[in-house]
C-alpha cells in the first residue's frame, strides 16, 4: 500500500500487513480472541500482522513471553505493538481491524485516509446468536469527516455471519490428544472409575457454593479443575481456606478440587478435551468448549440492564433446538440458574442426568457451527486479499 504521507520518519507497513487493534477490557477479556485471530492470520493466510494492545501488562497473562515495557516485539511471528497515546506514526496496513468497539486515534484515521487505496477498515464485533446479527454483518458505516468506510464484521453461528475462529489443524490436534500426557503435565492422578472430570472457568458467582455442595454431596466422584482466576477466591471461601494456589488439591465429600495454573491457549484446549463437562465464560473459552464437542455451561459476561440475559437466551434457544424436550429444559434451567446465581443446586440433578444426551449431541452441534466457516478465513475473503 502506498501512502501520500510525506513524513520521512514514518515506517512503512510490510507487504500484506494487517493492523489489529485490541482494547483490553476488564483487565483481560478480549485479548483471547485477538491473539488467536492474529496468529491464525499469520500462520494460515501468510499475512504480516501488527497486533496493537493497549494494556500489555494484562495481555501477558495470555502471552507469557510478552515484555510489557517493549513498544514493539515479535511473538509467534506476530508483531505486538503497544497501543499507546500518542500512537507511534506508522503507515497503516492494507486492512485495519478494530476489535470490540475500540476507537482509533484521529492521527491513525488521518493516516489511513492518506493511503492509496485506503485500507479496508473492519469493526470486529462481539459474538452474539441474536437474530439481527446476520442482517448487520458486513454493513458499511462511512466516516463522517474522512473518505473512509468502516465495515461491521460479526462473528456468528450461521452462514451469512462471520463464523467463529477455528484453526485449520484443530481436528488433527484434537485427534492426537492424549489424556495421559495431559494428566502428566498437570500432575493429575489417573482417572478413578466413574469419576466425572469438570473444568471450572467462570466469573465470580453467588451460586458457586450450591454447585460445589451438590458435587460434594453427590454419589459420583467429581474432580474439579479450577484454573487460576476470578472464581478461585469463591472456591477457597467455600472450602474454608484462606487462599488457593496452583497445585493445591482439597477433598470434601465426593468432590476433589484441584487448582491449575493459567496455561497457554493450546494447553487450555487440552483441558477442555480432557473433561466430561466444561464451565466456560465470555467469548473465546465459550467457543473453544463447543469445538471440544463436549457438554458445557456458559457464564456470559454480565452487561448493564441484563442485556446479556437476552444474548444468553438467544444462544440457548438455538443450542437446545436439537435436544429432546427434557434435555433442553435441563440445559435452560441450569444455565439460567448459573448465570443468575440462583437455583443452581436445585437445577443441577436434571442437568447432570442430561449429560450423556449432551455428550452425544455435541459433535453434531460443532459440525453445524462449522458450516458458517472459520472467522479468519471469512475475514480474509471479506477483505478480498489475494491468497498465494
Ligand atoms: O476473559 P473473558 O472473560 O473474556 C471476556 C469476553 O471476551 C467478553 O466478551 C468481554 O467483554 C470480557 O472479556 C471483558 O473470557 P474468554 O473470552 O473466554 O477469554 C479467556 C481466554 O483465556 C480464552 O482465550 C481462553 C484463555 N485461557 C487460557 O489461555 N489459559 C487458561 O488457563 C484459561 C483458563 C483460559
Amino acid at each position: 500500500m502506498t501512502s501520500k504521507l510525506q513524513s520521512p520518519g514514518f515506517p512503512t507497513a510490510p507487504a500484506r500487513c494487517w493492523d489489529v487493534f485490541c482494547p483490553v477490557v476488564d483487565n483481560f477479556g478480549d485479548i483471547g480472541v485477538c491473539w488467536r485471530l492474529a496468529r491464525q492470520l499469520v500462520a494460515e493466510h501468510g499475512l504480516a500482522v501488527r497486533l496493537w494492545i493497549d494494556d500489555l501488562k494484562s495481555a501477558r497473562r495470555l502471552i507469557p513471553t510478552l515484555d510489557p515495557q517493549a513498544a514493539c516485539q515479535w511473538v509467534e511471528d506476530v508483531e505486538i505493538c503497544h497501543w499507546a497515546e500518542p500512537l507511534p506514526e506508522v503507515v497503516p496496513g492494507e486492512v485495519v481491524i478494530v476489535a470490540f468497539a475500540g476507537s482509533l486515534p484521529n492521527t491513525f484515521l488521518t493516516a489511513m485516509a492518506c493511503c492509496a487505496p485506503c485500507p479496508r477498515w473492519i469493526n470486529l464485533e462481539y459474538l452474539s446468536a441474536e437474530s439481527w446479527v446476520a442482517g448487520c454483518h458486513g454493513l458499511p458505516s462511512p466516516h463522517p469527516g474522512l473518505p473512509l468506510v468502516q465495515h461491521f464484521f460479526f462473528p456468528g453461528l450461521d452462514s451469512g455471519t462471520g463464523g467463529l475462529l477455528r484453526e485449520a489443524d484443530h481436528a488433527v490436534r484434537r485427534s492426537q490428544f492424549s489424556e495421559d500426557a495431559f494428566r502428566r503435565f498437570f500432575d493429575l492422578p489417573p482417572r478413578e472409575p466413574g469419576q466425572c472430570l469438570v473444568s471450572l472457568f467462570s466469573y465470580e458467582n453467588p451460586g458457586l457454593g450450591e454447585l460445589l455442595a451438590s458435587w460434594s454431596h453427590g454419589k459420583r466422584q467429581v474432580l474439579c479443575l479450577v484454573p487460576e482466576g476470578r472464581v478461585l477466591p469463591g472456591v477457597a471461601a467455600w472450602l474454608g481456606v484462606s487462599g488457593l494456589q496452583p497445585g493445591d488439591r482439597i477433598r470434601k465429600g465426593s468432590l476433589t478440587v484441584t487448582v491449575l495454573p493459567f496455561v497457554e491457549q493450546s494447553r487450555y484446549d487440552e483441558m477442555l478435551w480432557a473433561c466430561d463437562l466444561n464451565f466456560v465464560r465470555g467469548e473465546d473459552s465459550f467457543v473453544r468448549a463447543q469445538w471440544a464437542e463436549l457438554p458445557f455451561v456458559w457464564h456470559i459476561y454480565a452487561q448493564q440492564d441484563d442485556v446479556h440475559l437476552e444474548k444468553l437466551n438467544a444462544f440457548m434457544t438455538r443450542y437446545v433446538a436439537g435436544l429432546t424436550p427434557s434435555a433442553a429444559r435441563a440445559v435452560e434451567n441450569f444455565w439460567r440458574a448459573w448465570n443468575r446465581g440462583e437455583g443452581v443446586g436445585a437445577s443441577w440433578p436434571a442437568f447432570e442426568a442430561a449429560l450423556p444426551a449432551l455428550a452425544s449431541y455435541a459433535p453434531a452441534w460443532s459440525a453445524h457451527l462449522q458450516d458458517a466457516g472459520d472467522l479468519a478465513g471469512n475475514l480474509v475473503r471479506f477483505c478480498k486479499v489475494e491468497i498465494e
